[in-house]
């Protein structure tokens, strides 16, 4: 049985995952684990990518411990929208900014009002978002930066580690419709985008898919950590397409939640959808594997609860995950809600002083205590899920029984059950690991060991459990839940 590795980094951590596939099964092993701390110096918030070339190093070795032998192959997925740009030497020229970084403020909407939402949604068919890797280097370009003049290479961040591991520089397809540059009718990079947003056409080469070959660990890698050769692949890059990969769906309609800092909800189409509606509620069309496309939303996630619990231990008390959703569990519904995609919750900081803000702008009690706080996000969370389904719906033209969620959010049963309770429809919840099977899925599928997309979520089916929830009193929302969601509407007519 052949063990290959999955490096599967997030904004707030990152791990290495070996994947067996025996006869129709999977078995996982976390070889590392490691936090990913960006690093605010001076004005601009960076990733720390040199800390996270070193856990990949860390990542490696442990993979060769636990098999006893090189995986025969690796591959990489990290978040979206992120990159770093190289010199004419190939050397990095700057740190790579975060994506929460202030840089890109006001540049999209300036952006918007120069070229026109329908100019920009019918070439990209991305939703916006400021943060978008076209907003980014916009923002760069605006400002006259030297790097960009520069630059001769744009690397998105797991082109950029790949890159680093084995000198060979290769732009994944995945990641690349994450930026805003890239046309999906055409599949390839849009050249009439990267004029508008002042980006020099020379940074850009043709895309390899996920499963294409990137060659392997340079030698002088494998002298500095004692290893063998390793082949290095192309995963579905964007973490978020190695998730949807990985949804244990047998179907071919279904909608899906990837549930983790962000929360990304939509559905797989086998085109991308630009209609007036689907640029009405600001959806995006981004790749995934086998030509397959997600018409999805960001939904802010689970990141304003995180950021809340960092407030809180800046403070000097948080209390652990366990004993806060019990706080919650024990306070009565009907309590102060949020829009959580409100841009004000974008950027990192102090939260509870922007909920209490949005609960004063809409009339409501400011909430008390951690459960308090917990309670509102949560509960708006879940509702503002209800939200998106039914405009997934609708910019799909389907219907969906139930709501597949993967990904490290759904430990949150809490979460979980209130999405059912606010959908009235069962929830399928797993598995956690989505992004890191996705990852090995490709690997698996390259190597011809599995056949494809579809088998591959029938192998992840038998593999890992997936729990059902049902809505609390039976299929269909209850009372409380149509009242929550009726007020929920209301509050956001509001703003
Ligand atoms: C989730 C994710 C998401 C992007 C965001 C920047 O990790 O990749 O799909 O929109 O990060």
């Amino acid at each position: 049985m052949t063990t290959r590795l999955a490096f599967d980094l997030g904004a707030g951590s990152g791990r290495a995952v070996l994947g067996r596939l025996g006869s129709r099964r999977i078995e996982l092993q976390e070889v590392h684990r490691f936090p990913n701390q960006p690093v605010q110096a001076g004005p601009r918030l960076h990733w720390d990518i040199l800390r996270l070339l070193h856990e990949l190093k860390q990542g490696l070795l442990q993979a060769k411990r636990h098999a006893g032998q090189e995986p025969a192959s690796m591959a990489i997925d990290s978040w979206a929208v992120d990159f770093g740009l190289l010199g004419a030497d190939g050397e990095l020229l700057g740190n790579p900014v975060h994506y929460r970084d202030r840089r890109t403020d006001g540049v999209m909407e300036r952006l918007r009002e120069r070229h026109g939402d329908e100019w920009l949604f019918s070439r990209s068919g991305l939703q916006f978002l400021p943060f978008n890797t076209i907003y980014q280097l916009a923002a760069m370009s605006e400002q006259g930066s030297p790097q960009l003049k520069q630059a001769q290479t744009l690397l998105m961040i797991p082109d950029l580690l790949r890159y680093f591991l084995t000198g060979v520089k290769r732009q994944e397809f995945t990641n690349a419709t994450t930026t805003g540059l890239l046309n999906p009718q055409t599949r390839s990079w849009d050249n009439e985008l990267l004029k508008a947003a002042g980006v020099p056409v020379r940074l850009f080469a043709p895309l390899a898919q996920p499963g294409a070959a990137a060659g392997e660990l340079t030698e002088a890698l494998r002298g500095e950590l004692g290893l063998g050769p390793i082949e290095v692949l192309c995963a579905a890059e964007h973490d978020t397409a190695s998730a949807v990969a990985a949804v244990p769906a047998l179907e071919d309609n279904f909608a899906y939640l990837s549930c983790g800092t962000w929360s990304l909800m939509g559905t797989e189409v086998p085109e991308p959808v630009l209609s007036a509606e689907a640029l009405r509620y600001n959806f995006t069309n981004e790749g995934g594997v086998e030509g397959s496309w997600r018409l999805l939303k960001n939904i802010m996630g689970l990141w304003i609860l995180e950021e809340t619990r960092r407030e809180w231990e800046r403070e000097g008390h948080c209390p652990g995950y366990a004993e806060l959703l019990q706080e919650v569990q024990a306070l009565p519904a009907g309590g102060p809600l949020i829009d959580p995609d409100d841009s004000r919750f974008l950027h990192a900081g102090a939260m509870t002083p922007r909920i209490r803000e949005w609960c004063r702008e809409t009339g409501q009690p400011e909430p008390r205590g951690y459960g308090g706080y917990a309670r509102c996000i949560l509960e708006s969370l879940a509702l503002q899920y209800r939200y998106i389904f039914e405009q997934t719906e609708q910019a799909s033209g389907r219907r969906f029984s139930g709501l597949h969620m993967v990904g490290g959010g759904i430990q949150n049963r809490l979460l979980c059950q209130w999405t059912a309770d606010s959908l009235g429809l069962p929830v399928w919840a797993g598995p956690a690991e989505g992004s890191a099977i996705g990852n090995l899925a490709v690997q698996w599928i390259a190597a011809g060991e599995l056949s494809g997309v579809r088998e591959a979520r029938r192998v992840i089916r038998d593999s890992f459990d997936v729990e059902q929830y049902e809505p609390s009193g039976g299929t269909g929302t209850s009372a409380m839940a149509a009242e929550a969601y009726g007020r929920f509407l209301a509050l956001k007519e509001k703003m």
